[in-house]
């Protein structure tokens, strides 16, 4: 008997990975704040549930992914919340990206339940999603990752147990600031190379023999060069990213310039934006 799956948060993100659930024979009861999002996954066979408690309720493994910690909170703590309604002896997989103290605030609330709980932030983007084949950096205890493990191989393909709860938050923090770092160095050096008259398929040709070569840069770049940004991993999201990096160095003493710096690039860009780009749209700093 497969465990029955409830799932909070049918973004760019969660509507795959719940689509990829139900595919692979899970029985699943979903949930999303704007009930449109959940229409396709019912005529797959999903369970459309009234709130976050009633999906918890039903859950031997409750998924949530939302955007950012204020979300995490309202689905968890808000009216209907999903807390009240997880059962004993269940497990908690959270793969929004939040801080790593709201990680470890959770994980204390599960445990005062009897809930297992991991912090389990994915990279990957949409098309990671949709294929099933996301990359999780994880937070938590052995015995709850190989409880997970069999539902996580339909959503991703490579598993990082990073240390207790809170290290997968940390690692995806640090991760996503080295991205959005990269994307806006190349962003800036397209910009130099082509105000000075040579082409930016020049630029590329020669990165991707030198050591400025990037696996960030073979999928973004192209957006950039022309100038389209669909979006896989929103701006908005690599935003929130970037200040939650800011708000866990500030805690623990450490100065970050270039994340600063960055943060100001992608603000200004955020602000002017009056669609839902991808976060490589940060190219556009230089183009206004
Ligand atoms: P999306 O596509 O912006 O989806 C965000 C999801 O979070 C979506 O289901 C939202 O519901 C939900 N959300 C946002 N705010 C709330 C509140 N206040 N209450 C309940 N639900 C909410 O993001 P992605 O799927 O790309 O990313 C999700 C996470 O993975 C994020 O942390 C990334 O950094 C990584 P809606 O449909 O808007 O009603």
């Amino acid at each position: 008997m497969k465990p029955t799956i409830g799932f909070i948060g049918l973004g760019l993100m969660g509507g795959p990975m719940a689509s990829n659930l139900v595919k692979a024979g899970f029985p699943v009861t979903v949930w999303n704040r704007t009930a449109s999002k959940a229409e396709s996954l019912v005529k797959q066979g999903a369970k459309l549930a009234a709130n976050p408690r009633a999906v918890a309720l039903q859950a031997d493994v409750l998924i949530t992914i939302v955007s950012d910690p204020a979300a995490l909170e309202e689905v968890l703590w808000g009216a209907n919340g999903a807390i009240e309604g997880l059962r004993r002896g269940s497990l908690y997989i959270d793969s929004s990206t939040v801080s790593p103290d709201l990680a470890r605030r959770v994980a204390k609330v599960c445990a005062n339940r009897g809930v297992e709980f991991l912090d389990a932030p994915v990279t990957g983007g949409n098309w990671g999603a949709e294929k099933g084949e996301l990359l999780y950096m994880i937070g938590g205890d052995a015995k709850a990752f190989d409880r997970a493990k069999p539902v996580l191989d339909v959503l991703g393909k490579k598993f990082f147990l990073l240390g207790p709860n809170g290290a997968g938050q940390t690692v995806k923090l640090g991760m996503n600031l080295l991205l959005a770092l990269q994307v806006d160095a190349f962003a800036e050096a397209l910009a130099l190379v082509t105000a000075s008259g040579v082409p930016a398929e020049k630029l590329m040709e020669v990165m991707q023999s030198s050591m400025a070569r990037s696996g960030v840069l073979d999928v973004k770049a192209p957006m950039m060069v022309k100038g389209e940004f669909p979006a896989s991993f929103p701006l908005r999201l690599m935003h929130k990213d970037v200040r939650l990096a800011l708000e866990l160095a500030r805690d623990k003493g450490v100065t970050l310039p270039c994340g600063a710096a960055a943060y100001a690039t992608y603000s200004a860009v955020l602000d002017s934006s009056k669609d839902d780009p991808d976060f490589s749209a940060v190219a556009r700093f230089w183009k206004t």
